[in-house]
Order: C-alpha cells, then structure tokens, then sequence
C-alpha cells in the first residue's frame, strides 16, 4: 500500500510556530502516554487478558493528541475508535484508572463494567464511543447546535476514520453544520484502510476532505504522522468553531501499523499486507518523528525524554495494578436490572 504520499509535500508547508514551547512539550509527552497506553493494551490482548477486542493505535495516536489536548474541558470530544479513542481521551484529562477497569469489565469501570470500550466520561464531556461505525454523526450535530444555543463558545470535536465518510449520516451532518454554523470540527484520521478495504477503492476522490467543498465547509489536511502539525490544524478549527464562523474538516492522513484489530488478518482484499511496506511506513512512527523534532529543537535532552517515557509507563502501570484490584460486578437479578430502561418493568415480571 501507498503511503499516503500527497501529505508529504502538504505536510512541508505547515509550520509550528503557532505553538509555544509548553504546547509542544505538553503534545510530546501526551503523545509518549498514549504510545506506553497502546503497548500495554497490545501485549495485554495477546495474553488473553482483556475483554472484548482492541484496535491498536500504532503508527495512528498522533492525530488524536493534537485534536484534544487544547480542548477546553467544555468543549465536547467524540473520540476516534482507533486505540479505543485512549489518545483523545488522556489528552482531554481523563484517568487511565476507570478507562482500563472497563476494558477488564471491573465494577470499578466508568461504565461499571459493562460496555468494553463503548464508554463516555460524562465529566469530560466525551460522548458517542460505538461500535457502530459514523454513529456519532447525528448526535454531534445536536451537541452542536445545543453549543450554539448557549452561546458559550463550546465546540464539538467529531473525529472519525476514513471509513465512516460511506455513511449518509456523514453528509446529512455536515449539510446541517454549515448550514446552521454549528461548532463543529469534522476530525478525520485517514489512514487509507478500513479493515481490508482500501480508502481509495470505496471514496472516488483521494482526499476525503473534498467532501467538505460540497458543503461549501473550510477544511484543512495535515501530516497526520506530525502531532504538531495535527494540533496546529485543530487549533486553528477550534477557533474557528468557537468564533462562530462554522464548522470546519481537518483531515489528517495517518497510517495504520498493526492489524485491523487484534486476531483479524492484516490483509488488503484477500492479500496479506506486505512487511515491506509496513517497514516503509513504519519510518513515519509519529513518536519517532516527533523525538527528532524535540531533540532537534532543544525542547528536551535524550535523558528527559528517558525520564518522560519512565514516567509514562508508571502511570500506565499503576492504572492496571488498581484495574486488577477491582473486583467484577456482583452476580444476580439486582445487578442484572440495573441500568436496564425498562417503562414497564412491573409488565415484564
Ligand atoms: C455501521 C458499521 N459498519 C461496519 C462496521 C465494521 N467495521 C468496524 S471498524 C470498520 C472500519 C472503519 O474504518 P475507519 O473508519 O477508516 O477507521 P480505522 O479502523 O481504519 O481506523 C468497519 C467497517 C461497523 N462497526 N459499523
């Protein structure tokens, strides 16, 4: 598979200068958290210690750093399922406690263990985590339009795969956003696959953001291998948004360097991938290129960034020590009803 070669020569001309010091020091360490985060779901996974199943990140967390990390805690995130949306939701504040208990279906979970990784964080504002692809559409848009009503300046991030842009929801909200200038940043991570499929045999144009000219929506594509350059995109749409001028699409074209999910074959069609190519990609690892650009920039020495990685990997692990000590829900009827809408239960007995 190609690796997304147009976004090179676009990635070139965006620069980072919108972006202080702290920003980028902050984007580079969220950006090593979620790494140690997506290892540990791999190797956890592969020791059948998980529930459910895990899409990992490698090669594809840059993106949801650079959407979330300036959100305000106001703003609504809808997360991308790609490494179970765990970027743009550590960039958002959330805890990794709570997040990891849920995916070993401990009552300690933030969903008490009941949805893998189908979960929101009512306090952070991050909604719409599904398992059905481009759900998050049609409830971003009234989140949107519930943000312009309260003429607060709150903005939804919607991000998405490529995949997701087959779904008449997708037109339908975005018809609706620019229409109506809802706040909304359509947030694309294209990653040129959706499991087997290619992006370039199911969309006829090679940017998805052209779908935006239809509606007459700015957009903007970024390197998503660059979590700068993503998060210099998402400020400028965010501001935007909060401006009041409308939604905008921030396409950022990212590669996928695992599998689909854990235990589905890596294929293109029926062709298992080719190594080469993966190798080829892996080049662009987005915690590599970003640890050149840190080193070369004199943001850190290799030793912090050794103390950076230290540290992240301790908050990973101690997310599990406290995940492993919860216990599973209770069994029996109550456990069972609870959270069970039902109008008529007494009709139900
Ligand atoms: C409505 C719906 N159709 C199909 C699927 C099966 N499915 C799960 S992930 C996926 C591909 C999604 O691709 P993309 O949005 O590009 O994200 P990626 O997994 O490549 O990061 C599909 C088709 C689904 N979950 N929901």
């Amino acid at each position: 598979m190609d690796a997304n070669p147009p976004v090179r020569e676009l990635a070139m001309s965006i620069s980072n200068t919108a972006l202080t010091i702290e920003d980028r020091k902050l984007l580079f360490t969220n950006l090593l958290r979620a790494d140690e985060y997506d290892r540990t779901m791999y190797k956890r996974m592969m020791s059948g210690k998980l529930l459910g199943f895990y899409h990992p990140g490698e090669g594809a967390i840059a993106p949801g750093i650079g959407a979330a990390t300036f959100l305000n805690q106001d703003d609504v995130l809808s997360p991308h399922h790609r490494a179970h949306g765990m970027a743009h939701a550590l960039a958002k504040g959330v805890d990794l406690k709570p997040y990891l208990a849920e995916h070993t279906g401990k009552a300690g979970g933030c969903s008490e263990g009941r949805s893998s990784f189908h979960m929101s964080f009512p306090e952070h504002k991050i909604y719409m985590f599904s398992g059905f692809i481009g759900f998050n559409f049609a409830p971003a848009v009234g989140y949107g339009y519930a943000a312009k009503l309260s003429g607060k300046g709150q903005v939804v991030m919607m991000c998405s795969g490529d995949g997701s842009y087959g779904q008449g929801r997708a037109h339908e909200a975005m018809l609706m956003a620019q229409n109506m200038k809802l706040p909304i940043i359509f947030w694309c991570e294209n990653n040129g696959l959706a499991i087997h499929a290619e992006a370039s045999e199911m969309h006829p144009m090679p940017d998805i953001s052209s779908l935006a000219d239809g509606y007459g929506m700015p957009k903007r594509i970024v390197d998503g291998q660059d979590v700068f350059a993503c998060a210099e995109a998402a400020r400028e749409a965010i501001d935007h948004a909060r401006e009041g001028k409308g939604p905008m699409f921030v396409e950022c074209k990212t590669l996928r360097l695992k599998e689909h999910d854990i235990g589905t074959p890596d294929l293109i069609g029926s062709t298992p991938r080719s190594k080469e190519d993966i190798l080829k990609q892996a080049e662009r690892e987005p915690v590599k290129l970003a640890m050149q650009k840190v080193l070369a920039d004199g943001l850190f020495t290799m030793d912090e960034i050794d103390d950076l990685r230290t540290a992240a990997r301790a908050e990973v692990e101690a997310a599990w020590d406290w995940a492993d000590a919860q216990p599973f829900p209770e069994d029996g009827e109550a456990e069972l009803m609870t959270h069970v809408f039902a109008p008529n239960a007494e009709d139900a007995a």
